[in-house]
């Protein structure tokens, strides 16, 4: 079995104790770290997705390989950083919204802006309006990312929205919304500037709305 194979299959099997070294056997081989993010851990990420969904597996299993994905991105971090250019495209703040606590996607994000020049500055999980007000007159950024795994807080990204605009803090900052149930017109619906499918492409929107 490939090592990428290898890997996919910790993660869903929930062996965090084993995929850090076989992220760090992976780019021994000559990988690069976003390939073994694309098709070694996100793979192995996508069947516990869907095996959540059918109930083939529960939380605590799928804590295991949320574990999986932290200790291999430990490791492949560093290396993305290395390669950020002194390109000084401006601050990024990231959150995911009040009420969730999922932060995979967000990290995914946030190792894609670090490698593609930006400053981020990770607010974490559980964000309340308040706090990413608070963070945007602390930090300043040029763009504000939100992210939302459930349904139920996707609503959170409006509301907080609203309090940016509300402290007067709306027309400096571009903002862009994720996570797996927030679509293009939902973000459109609720006033955000961008939408990112995935990390990749949220750093392309921010990147093409930054050059405007
Ligand atoms: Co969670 N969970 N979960 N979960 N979880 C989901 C999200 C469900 C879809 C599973 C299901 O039922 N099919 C579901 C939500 C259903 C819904 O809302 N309609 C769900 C539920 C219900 C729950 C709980 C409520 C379960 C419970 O307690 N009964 C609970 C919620 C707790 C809470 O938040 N208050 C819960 C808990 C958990 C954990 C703790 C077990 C674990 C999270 C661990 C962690 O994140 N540290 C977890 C996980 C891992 C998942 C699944 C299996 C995977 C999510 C994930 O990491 N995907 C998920 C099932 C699924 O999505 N198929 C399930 C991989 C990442 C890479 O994808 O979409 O997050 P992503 O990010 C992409 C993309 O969206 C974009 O870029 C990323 C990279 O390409 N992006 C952005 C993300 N954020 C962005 C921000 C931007 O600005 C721009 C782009």
């Amino acid at each position: 079995m490939s090592v990428l194979k290898e890997i996919a299959q910790a993660v869903i099997e929930g062996r965090a104790d084993e995929v850090e070294a076989m992220a760090k056997q992976a780019l021994e081989e000559g990988i690069e770290p976003q390939k073994i993010i694309n098709d070694g851990l996100m793979r192995g990420m996508e069947v516990v997705g869907e095996r959540f969904a059918s109930e083939e597996m529960f939380i605590p299993e799928v804590m295991l390989s949320a574990k999986c994905m932290h200790n291999a991105l430990g490791v492949l971090r560093p290396l993305l950083e290395d390669r950020q250019e002194a390109t000084g495209r401006g601050k990024v703040i990231l959150g995911t919204v009040e009420g969730d606590i999922h932060d995979i996607g967000k990290k995914l994000v946030e190792m894609m802006f670090t490698a593609n020049g930006f400053h981020v500055v990770d607010l974490g999980i559980n964000v309340s309006p308040a706090n990413f007000v608070k963070a945007i007159k602390e930090q300043k950024p040029m763009v504000v990312g939100m992210s939302a795994l459930l349904t139920t807080t996707m609503k959170m990204m409006e509301k907080t929205i609203e309090e940016i605009t509300r402290a007067g803090l709306r027309d400096n900052i571009k903002i862009i919304v994720g996570g797996a149930p927030v679509t293009e017109e939902f973000a459109r619906d609720i006033g955000a500037d961008l939408y990112g499918e995935n990390a990749l492409e949220a750093v392309k929107a921010v990147m093409e709305a930054i050059k405007e």
